[in-house]
């Protein structure tokens, strides 16, 4: 009996010493990957070794990465507040002041998706002679505004608290006193809280280069209804005549604000629309007026009506750019809210924005993306991915030459 329980006693005691090893052996393991990761988080990276790794690994194919805009850096802006940048990209996934298709609020992500192919290392841009990625200005896809879609009241506070806190921080480089943001939508009517933020930032009426099939300046009892309701006062649709009514807009007559691409049908059995958007001080270029007077024309009316064409001598007014992406014809943009047949190509919007780079643009938008209604090949997407890179353009070129710096051409190289 003694003798077995001395067995026993020594199965028990090999049993506990194989054990304790494996206990051990665990813990050194253990162990040892801690420690591991404490040096590593302590070992000090030395500049080359971290561009040794970028060089390594800090290429993207253009189907590659997190969707930012561009292959951007990308920082929420609104909870990072020392996070400077010149030209921010910043998104408005909104779409609950729409009228017929709703939908935009997929439009920052399609877009985002469409710039794929843009990319710092082949970014220049011939039309312009720069590339904006590769230039002085720090661009930055700030992400989305979360934006109500339950309460527009809600909504419209955000967005203009958004605009606002970023409008106001400072910039990268000293020569450009106030940041820019690009906001990709979202329906139209961000433009409104846009041009709030913009009115307090440059503390003067701003005014307005548009870019629609629309007026937009419809007075909000346009849409009828039988149940009044102010709150349906904000829609896309009435946006600039109640930032008119609000003082937003320069209401000089010699400095109109400016539509571009209409075709529209108009209320009722007239002209009263444009009568009324007359009277609101903006001048009207018609989709059609393209085929009379070419892209040529086109802008040389946009720069006419904001008096500083050709060495006007004056100081250039603050213009906020607003491009609803339906100014296109649906041939090239189906997925957008409202359609409208007889519209312009991608490549004469192109061709117009080249030709108006010389304007003094504040901030801008590109609106009404909403891709359910596109095509398979994203084609509305792509093209308001291009009109956001030919807006960087323009951008980041005005920059250099208040900097004084010259932008090449083609026949210099
Ligand atoms: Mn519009």
């Amino acid at each position: 009996m003694a003798r077995e329980i001395l067995t026993l006693v020594s199965v028990v005691s090999a049993l506990l010493v194989l054990l304790n090893g494996l206990v051990a052996e665990a813990c050194n393991t253990g162990g040892g990957g801690h420690g591991k990761q404490q040096q590593q988080q302590e070992k000090e990276w030395t500049p080359e070794q971290l561009a040794e790794l970028e060089r390594k690994w800090g290429f993207e194919w253009g189907f590659g990465g997190i969707g930012t805009f561009a292959h951007l850096k990308h920082v929420k802006c609104l909870t990072t507040p020392n996070e400077l940048f010149d030209i921010g990209i910043i998104g408005a996934p909104f779409d609950t002041a729409t009228s017929y298709r709703p939908g935009a609020r997929f439009g920052p992500r399609a877009i985002r998706q469409a710039s794929a192919r843009q990319t710092s290392f082949r970014g220049f841009n011939h039309r312009a002679g720069i590339n904006p990625y590769q230039n002085w200005a720090k661009i930055i896809d700030c992400g989305d505004i979360p934006i109500s879609p339950l309460d527009n009241t809600v909504a419209l506070t955000q967005m203009a608290a958004a605009f606002t806190e970023l409008g106001l921080r400072g910039t990268v480089s000293p020569l450009l006193p106030k940041p820019k943001l690009i906001t990709l939508g979202g329906d139209h009517s961000l433009a409104l809280p846009a041009l709030r933020a913009l009115r307090q930032v440059y503390g003067r009426p701003l005014r307005v280069l548009h870019f629609d099939a629309h007026l937009d300046t419809w007075h909000p009892d346009k849409y009828p209804s039988a149940w009044p309701s102010n709150q349906a006062h904000f829609n896309h649709g009435s946006m600039f005549w109640l930032a008119g009514n609000e003082g937003l807009l320069s209401n000089a007559s010699t400095s109109p604000s400016v539509h571009a691409g209409l075709r529209t049908r108009l209320s009722g059995d007239g002209w009263d629309d444009f009568d009324d958007d007359t009277k609101q001080n903006w001048v009207r270029l018609i989709a059609d007026d393209i085929d009379d007077i070419g892209t040529s024309g086109i802008v040389k009316t946009i720069l006419d009506s904001f008096a500083f064409g050709v060495d006007s001598g004056e100081e250039q007014a603050p213009v906020y750019l607003s491009i609803d992406i339906d100014v296109l014809d649906p041939a090239f943009a189906p997925g957008t809210g409202t359609p409208e047949p007889g519209g312009w190509t991608t490549r004469e919007l192109i061709r117009i924005l080249r030709g108006i780079e010389g304007l003094n643009i504040v901030g801008a938008d590109v609106v009404e993306v909403a891709p359910a209604y596109q095509g398979a090949g994203e084609e509305t997407a792509l093209a308001a991915a291009q009109v956001v890179y030919e807006i960087l353009s323009s951008m980041v070129k005005k920059g250099m030459q208040e900097m004084g710096k010259t932008v090449r051409r083609h026949d210099e190289l």
